[in-house]
């Protein structure tokens, strides 16, 4: 596969000359400071593959052209934004890049409660804890009918939160579940917005009323008005499985498990409607077999995301070693080089390490826990190329 690197552009703190050294081919990014709903112009997608390719590097996927809520609730406003997207895919396919990641996740790009989850050896990563998570909903956001999802051990854990947890810990949680995650992934809040809470809570009253089957068919009808301009220029719509793949907040999630996408695959029947194959939010949840719906999904996949997880039986889920965990990633690799040894491939989420402390990178896009990762990955792949392609 191809080696490739998620990097958000010049406010990166990791910088497009540090890449190739360690193996990276192509990038992964976007236009991130474009507003969610606009149309990326041909000069600033042309002046940025440019910019790209100065260093020895193509711009490889779009990650992500986000879609706009309007069209997942399906807001008065979403054919004008799905002209826009059209717009957007026009511009891409004639600047030539052809794979395009999004998601279509009510409100919350993905979630997670702690981002320093400290490990015995010092190092960090992301973490997802459900009590936690739990009382964040029930107790921050005073959820209506949020209490009745959870049982009766967590709903006691809650209340021991609620009688122990101090102000600031209070809006640490606050910034990792719906403000450090989102804003730099061009979510729907952003550091230095007013009222976040309130601003969550309004977002979440616009999915009053819509179910799972509704959601899927606001992205049926979103995906069969993109497709011919997919055609048209043979770009690879992309879409990324929710993360966490299980029901949160009350919101419908459509890209969860198996059942979900036969559904959306086969609602749209078309090899541009693909997948970005997450074996990180894939594993995320209990139900999913990570290399079998490699194998299943293979022919639809048009980029790869390589991450693990560990699942606990409190429902928590940490981020495991690359080489470890649910994700099952050597399996995945297997599958993915017989398939297609062209298709591009991203280390997703590292370990802070070392010298990544301190360093502000965006949650879960360290230097050198994705540099070792990659290493691993880079190894694995090399072992199994001299199996298949001696
Ligand atoms: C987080 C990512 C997501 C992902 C988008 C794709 O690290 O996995 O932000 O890029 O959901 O649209």
């Amino acid at each position: 596969m191809e080696k490739t690197w998620r990097w958000f552009g010049n406010k990166d703190k990791i910088q497009l000359n540090m890449l190739r050294q360690i193996g990276v081919e192509g990038i992964v990014s976007a236009l991130h400071d474009i507003s969610n709903g606009e149309v990326w112009p041909l000069e600033d997608i042309q002046e940025y593959k440019n910019h790209i390719e100065s260093f020895g590097l193509r711009w490889s996927v779009v990650e992500s052209l986000p879609v706009s809520e309007a069209i997942k609730y399906a807001g008065e406003n979403r054919d004008q934004l799905i002209e826009n997207y059209i717009l957007s895919l026009e511009n891409l396919g004639k600047a030539g890049i052809k794979t395009v990641c999004y998601n279509f996740m009510p409100v919350l790009d993905w979630a997670r409660t702690d981002l320093y989850y400290q490990w015995e050896d010092g190092s960090s990563s992301l973490y997802f804890d459900k009590t936690k998570f739990a009382y964040f909903e029930i107790n921050i956001l005073e959820r209506e009918g949020a209490k009745n999802e959870y049982s009766e051990a967590i709903l006691s854990k809650v209340e021991a939160i609620q009688n122990t947890i101090t102000e600031t810990e209070k809006n640490e949680l606050i910034d990792s579940v719906i403000v450090k995650t989102q804003g730099f992934v061009n979510g729907n809040i952003k550091e230095g917005d007013l009222n976040p809470i309130q601003k969550f809570k309004n977002l979440l009253s616009l999915y009053d009323g819509i179910d799972k089957n509704q959601l899927r068919e606001n992205m049926k009808y979103f995906l069969e008005k993109v497709m011919p301009v997919c055609e048209k220029w043979n770009i690879h719509m992309c879409v990324h499985p929710d993360d966490p793949p299980f029901a949160l907040l009350g919101l419908p999630r459509i890209v969860t498990n198996e059942e979900d996408i036969d559904w959306l695959l086969n609602a749209v029947d078309n090899s541009h409607n693909g997948l970005t194959f997450c074996t990180g939010s894939l594993s995320a949840g209990l139900h999913n077999d990570v290399p079998a719906m490699a194998k299943k999904y293979a022919s639809r996949t048009k980029f790869v995301h390589l991450r693990s997880t560990n699942v606990f039986d409190n429902g928590d889920f940490i981020e495991a070693d690359h080489l470890s965990g649910r994700g099952k990633i050597i399996e995945v690799v297997k599958v993915f080089q017989k398939e297609n040894p062209n298709l591009p491939m991203r280390v997703d989420h590292g370990r802070l390490l070392a010298d990544d402390v301190d360093k502000g990178y965006n949650p879960g896009y360290s230097f050198l826990g994705r540099m070792l990762a990659l290493g691993q990955i880079d190894g694995v792949m090399a072992t199994v190329n001299a199996e298949f392609y001696p």
